[in-house]
């Protein structure tokens, strides 16, 4: 089954206004009319508003978070139907930046998910282990785990309108990156779990590698056949990086 590559960028907490529409603009002139590949950005929260009023035709645009409630006394909080409403397509549910530093369990990972979906967003959910998990091989636990809570929550059905990214805790933010095929393997793994419950949603569903992603390995990733694409980090902070990793998508 053929699947759309999707290159995304999670641009953290980083930028300006003026940082949002540069980057607008050079995506704008840089990418072609129908690139044949999906691009989404992931501004912050109040940054949104700026990169959905001047992102150019077919680019997607998402948040990083959302609340896990409807709504309500929830100070500080975002929910689904305020990012639907402010025109958002995608959200991030379940980054390991949250699950660490936000102590987010997979349990509320979740229902972050399940809110997406109630309110048509498409969430793009984060899963990996960190490097103790890895060298005491429980990879594939940790990350079956995070992926079977959702599917708890929502079903298979409902996992089917998300996306997947696999993002080794020990690649992000560190310079090291998964070498493509220890990506593949983890990506492989992912699909056949998947087909074991749901054989044709195992092969439509996006399955998107995060970590240390640039364009010098970009173009290799992506070739590995269960590689859909990519989560960028920091090489999503600027043009002319993002649209390198875009040129090999
Ligand atoms: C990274 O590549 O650093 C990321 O965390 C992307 O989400």
């Amino acid at each position: 089954m053929n699947r759309k590559l999707l290159v995304a960028g999670n641009w953290k907490m980083h930028g300006s206004l003026a940082f949002a529409r540069d980057m607008m603009a050079g995506l704008k002139s840089g990418l072609p009319n129908d690139p044949g590949f999906d691009v989404a950005v992931f501004p912050v929260y109040i940054h949104l508003y700026e990169v959905i009023n001047n992102k150019p035709e077919g680019i997607y645009c998402g948040a990083q978070n959302l609340s896990e409630y409807d709504d309500g006394a929830v100070t500080g909080e975002v929910s689904a139907a305020m990012l639907q409403d402010l025109g958002c397509d995608m959200v991030l549910v379940g980054h390991s930046e949250r699950r660490t530093m936000h102590n987010e369990q997979s349990a509320e990972v979740a229902k972050k998910f399940a809110q997406a979906i109630k309110h048509n967003l498409t969430p793009v959910l984060c899963v990996g282990e960190s490097l103790v998990q890895r060298q005491s091989e429980q990879t594939f636990a940790v990350v079956w785990q995070q992926i079977q809570a959702v599917i708890d929550e929502v079903g298979m059905a409902g996992l089917a309108s998300g996306v997947i990214a696999y993002e080794p805790v020990w690649a992000i933010g560190t310079g090291e990156t998964a070498s493509a095929a220890q990506a593949q393997e983890v990506h492989q793994f992912i699909r056949s779990q998947l087909a074991s419950n749901d054989d044709t949603i195992a092969r439509r569903i996006r399955i998107l590698y995060g970590g240390s992603c640039k364009g010098s390995n970009a173009h290799e990733l992506f070739s590995m056949p269960d590689v859909d694409g990519g989560l960028i980090g920091g090489a999503s902070l600027t043009v002319r990086d993002f649209l390198a990793i875009c040129e090999q998508a």
